[in-house]
């Protein structure tokens, strides 16, 4: 083969490749960016990333900018000659100094998030989570309120191959039961889990924490307007790991309370129910009385 058909083929390879890696659909929505945040600790956290991100580019384009102009600049062939000093105190205090200041600029305003994400005190609301596989459990630790959230129906249906269902809007990402909290309230979460490492995961809240048997890990999350935010579980925790997604529904104070009211108000007994037990205790006494 001579070598100009090899050139060919390789542009011919190379073209394909870029052509193919255009074409897929997923080039059609793909996005730039962490998502909008939902909390406002969200955005101090997605704020440090782009600083540091800012920081980052500043200094790879200034060190390979040098890098680049040095290796053009004073190449051999233009007759440049290395110097021939071996130590300078003053460019080791330099880049000393100018990399402990950008690492200092750094880690202040970090260790100011961590310590925000960490505190978990003064909660409004406590919800222990409990992972299992392959579902979560929301227990109110303030209001006796204790219910398991499985994948919806319909994602659950459709997932059987050869089902031939259509997929929903949010299939695999719904639930039956969402967690529900109110707008603008820390909520603390205890997680643990009751079988393998699982991890609760909501990206618009900027919160992902692992569920670990065995252990309690805590975080918090306050959503600054309602609606409702989907997550997954972010730890590969078994056959079902992609069947156990995280609906949380952001609602006003007084519909979070209708939704408590809701679920801890005891049951009303049927008509029916109620004069068949009156029955069966006229006749419970009437036959103590008998004896
Ligand atoms: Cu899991």
């Amino acid at each position: 083969m001579n070598c100009s058909k090899a050139h060919g083929r390789w542009l011919f390879l190379g073209i394909a490749a870029v052509a193919l890696a255009m074409a897929g659909p997923a080039a059609a929505d793909w996005a730039l960016d962490f998502p909008a945040s939902a909390t406002e600790l969200g955005n101090k956290v997605r704020g440090l990333h782009h600083m540091a991100l800012i920081i980052c580019v500043v200094m790879g384009i200034i060190v390979f900018g040098a890098l680049g102009y040095s290796l053009v600049k004073f190449r051999k062939s233009q007759g440049a000659q290395a110097a021939k000093f071996s130590h300078s105190t003053k460019a080791e205090i330099i880049w000393t100094v100018i990399p402990v200041l950008i690492l200092v600029g750094l880690a202040i305003p970090t260790a100011r998030v961590l310590i925000e994400m960490e505190d978990t005190q003064a909660a409004d609301l406590r919800i222990k989570v409990t992972g299992y596989q392959w579902k979560w459990r929301y227990e109110y630790l303030d209001h006796g309120i204790s219910f398991f959230s499985n994948i919806d129906d319909a994602s659950n249906a459709a997932s059987i191959r050869g089902a031939g269902l259509e997929l929903h809007e949010h299939y695999l990402r719904d639930v039956d039961k969402p967690m529900v909290v109110p707008v603008g309230k820390k909520v603390k979460l205890q997680l643990t889990s009751n079988d393998v490492i699982h991890a609760w995961w909501v990206p618009e809240f900027y919160v992902k924490r692992d569920a670990v048997p065995g252990t309690i890990n805590e975080t918090w999350f306050k959503a600054e307007k309602p609606g409702t935010y989907r997550g997954q579980c972010a730890e590969l925790c078994g056959r079902g790991h992609g069947f156990m997604p995280i609906v949380v529904e952001v609602l006003a104070q007084d519909e979070f309370d209708a939704w408590v009211a809701g679920l801890t108000a005891p049951a009303e007994p049927e008509p029916e129910a109620e004069a068949a037990i009156s029955q069966a205790s006229t006749a419970a006494a009437g036959g103590a009385s008998a004896r």
